[in-house]
């Protein structure tokens, strides 16, 4: 049976007794997290910011998602979970399932064999940079570096709006209100979902901060003032140790960091995230990029009144290509399947819009996985995916290398769901499109799931198209 549209798809699953589950509701409050403007905000249970999923690697986790907001759809995505098997769980709108109406309840079930430092958020119609985000980590007794630190911490890092995103989203999407297409600039940055944060340490002891960058676009730089970081790990790949005073992440991206507190309580210290200007379009000056925080020794003594500096929002910080994973996984090779995708910006529906190989993306009626699973052997023919998608078909176990020629001046987040991928070679900005062949590939690069590619630049990256679950042999790629 061909789906003809959302709502003729119906899918039963069943509980397992064994699972941790987390009835959520979702539902409007209020909140002012800037300090600037209460607005309403997309909360859990009454809640936010959200709670934080904490589980163990292999564990079943259900999320039985009700949405109460009334006059929105919703969806649930798990960044960075391969979903071996589960891909209907995933969560895009439009892709794996239809959006959640009103009233309506969705239930995720999925087994995470992954560790490390994750986030979930909704992944539908430009949601949730109104709140619908929050942290999930998966704790492993096996992790290399668990010896290593006294501690945990989580750090979200965020661009925030005081619009809600369906006014933004209407907006940006205007040929007549926006015909340069330039993407909203945020009214201000927040640190775990509020204007600033502290975090009480003891001298001596070492934490492991998972930073989180939940934001809707702005990539943050980020620096502890006299406390060197010592990343383990990205994207829930474990690296070598690498210390670095300086950090950039890009939306989406998760690095977790060692800092060990300094012998004595003499005095606190602050630390910053910083939003990058260079992504924006125009000069927001009445915007301060910046969110504080303070590592609090003493809560008896100041705080300092002053945050840490550096030179620069684009040299100087430490190049995640330059990280190697701890299990020192080979290069993926020899590659079997090169997809190139052109991103370019254009004319499309009366508005200069982003594109991928000159096609710019409008949200299938019915959701690829559906189209999949119901045209049987025309699933490997690009042709059933519509017109407005830029389907890749690839063979099981293929080892597929991915071109990103970015012809746009901006840096730009590239992810990919289902897989992570190994960094093969990145370009400084305005280096053009690539040439074709790889001459720098690290012997052990690095994995992640989400890799910034540079603007006017190119970004290649390697991936083993070896989830088994049949409906990933399109896998989705979202250029952010
Ligand atoms: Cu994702």
């Amino acid at each position: 049976m061909l789906l003809k549209s959302c709502s003729r798809a119906i899918f039963i699953y069943t509980i397992c007794a064994s699972a941790a589950v987390y009835n959520w509701d979702v539902t409007w409050v209020l909140r002012n997290p800037d300090g600037l403007l209460t607005r309403p905000v997309i909360g859990i249970n009454g809640q936010w910011p959200p709670p934080a999923i904490h589980a163990n690697v292999g564990e079943q986790i259900t999320v039985v998602l009700t949405n109460q907001l009334g006059n929105e759809t919703t969806g649930m995505h798990f960044h960075g979970f391969f979903q071996e098997g589960t891909n209907s769980m995933d969560g895009p709108t439009g892709i794996t399932q239809c959006p959640i109406g009103p009233g309506e309840t969705f239930t995720y079930i999925t087994t995470v064999n992954q560790y490390g430092t994750y986030w979930y958020h909704s992944h539908n119609r430009g949601q949730y940079p109104d709140g619908f985000r929050g942290p999930i980590i998966i704790h492993d007794p096996q992790s290399p570096h668990a010896n290593q630190y006294d501690e945990e911490l989580v750090l979200t890092l965020s661009d925030w709006y005081h619009q809600q995103i369906p006014d933004l989203l209407g907006n940006f999407l205007s040929p007549t209100l926006n015909t340069d297409g330039a993407e909203p600039i945020p009214d201000s940055a927040i640190i775990n979902d509020n204007a600033t944060t502290s975090f009480s340490v003891t001298p001596g002891k070492t934490y492991m901060v998972r930073i989180i960058n939940v934001s809707n676009f702005a990539a943050f730089l980020v620096k502890f003032d006299q406390h060197e970081m010592t990343i383990v790990e990205v994207d829930g790949t474990y690296t070598k140790a690498q210390p670095t005073d300086l950090i950039y992440m890009s939306s989406a991206q998760r690095m977790s960091v060692l800092i060990t507190a300094k012998p004595n309580a003499n005095q606190n210290f602050a630390f910053v995230g910083a939003m990058d200007p260079n992504m924006f379009d125009s000069d927001p000056s009445t915007l301060n990029l910046n969110a504080t925080g303070y590592l609090v020794y003493d809560d008896k003594k100041p705080l300092p009144s002053t945050e840490p500096t550096f030179a620069s929002y684009t040299d100087g910080f430490f190049d995640d290509f330059d990280l190697v994973p701890y299990d020192e996984t080979k290069l993926f090779g020899p590659v079997t399947k090169q997809i190139t995708l052109n991103v370019s910006s254009g004319t499309y529906f009366n508005q200069n819009r982003f594109a991928i190989n000159n096609i710019s993306y409008v949200e299938p009626k019915v959701p690829t996985l559906y189209t999949v699973m119901s045209v049987g052997e025309a699933a490997t023919n690009p042709a059933v995916y519509g017109e407005y998608s830029s389907p890749q078909i690839v063979n099981f176990n293929d080892v597929v290398e991915v071109v990103i020629n970015n012809s746009d001046d901006g840096g730009h987040p590239v992810h990919m769901h289902g897989h992570n991928f190994q960094m093969i070679e990145r370009s400084p900005t305005s280096a053009g499109v690539y040439g074709g062949t790889s001459t720098g590939a690290p012997a052990t690069p690095i994995r992640r799931d989400v890799i910034k590619v540079n603007g006017g630049g190119y970004l290649v990256y390697r991936f083993v198209a070896d989830n088994p679950d049949k409906s990933t042999l399109s896998p989705q790629i979202d250029i952010n």
